[in-house]
């Protein structure tokens, strides 16, 4: 591609990001989290998978304002950033994993690390 080609490109880019408004822009930087996860169920590839796991509870956890909330153990879905391999999540083999929280976004909230745990760890998950 020419270099003039790819700015007008990316100008293109920033021009329709900024036509979306502000409803649909994502609020605030992302807040990231640590917890230790058993994978539940793996769906879809790419930008649509999302990976179901059964996680302890998260400390430190804040809601849209940016108050304390909690996040207790429970089992939900979440998306998967584009670094992370998703190979890994085979069902019922445990990790922990950092992700982020992004309000507005789609998915809202993404695993962005994850390292495999011994399948012996003890995790205090919700209750089956
Ligand atoms: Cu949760």
């Amino acid at each position: 591609m020419l270099p003039n080609a790819r700015a007008w490109l990316v100008l293109g880019l920033l021009a329709a990001s900024a036509c979306k408004g502000e409803a649909a822009a994502p609020t605030g930087p992302a807040a990231k989290y640590r917890v230790r996860v058993q994978v539940e169920s793996i769906e879809g590839t790419g930008e649509n998978a999302r990976v179901v796991l059964s996680h302890e509870a998260v400390e430190g956890f804040k809601d849209r304002d940016g108050k304390a909330a909690t996040m207790p153990a429970m089992m939900m879905a979440f998306g998967i950033a584009p670094e992370v391999n998703a190979g890994a999540f085979n069902p019922g083999t445990k990790h922990e994993i950092e992700f982020d929280v992004v309000w507005g976004r789609e998915p809202t909230i993404r695993v962005t690390e994850a390292k495999l745990l011994p399948n012996d760890t003890a995790l205090t998950l919700p209750p089956r």
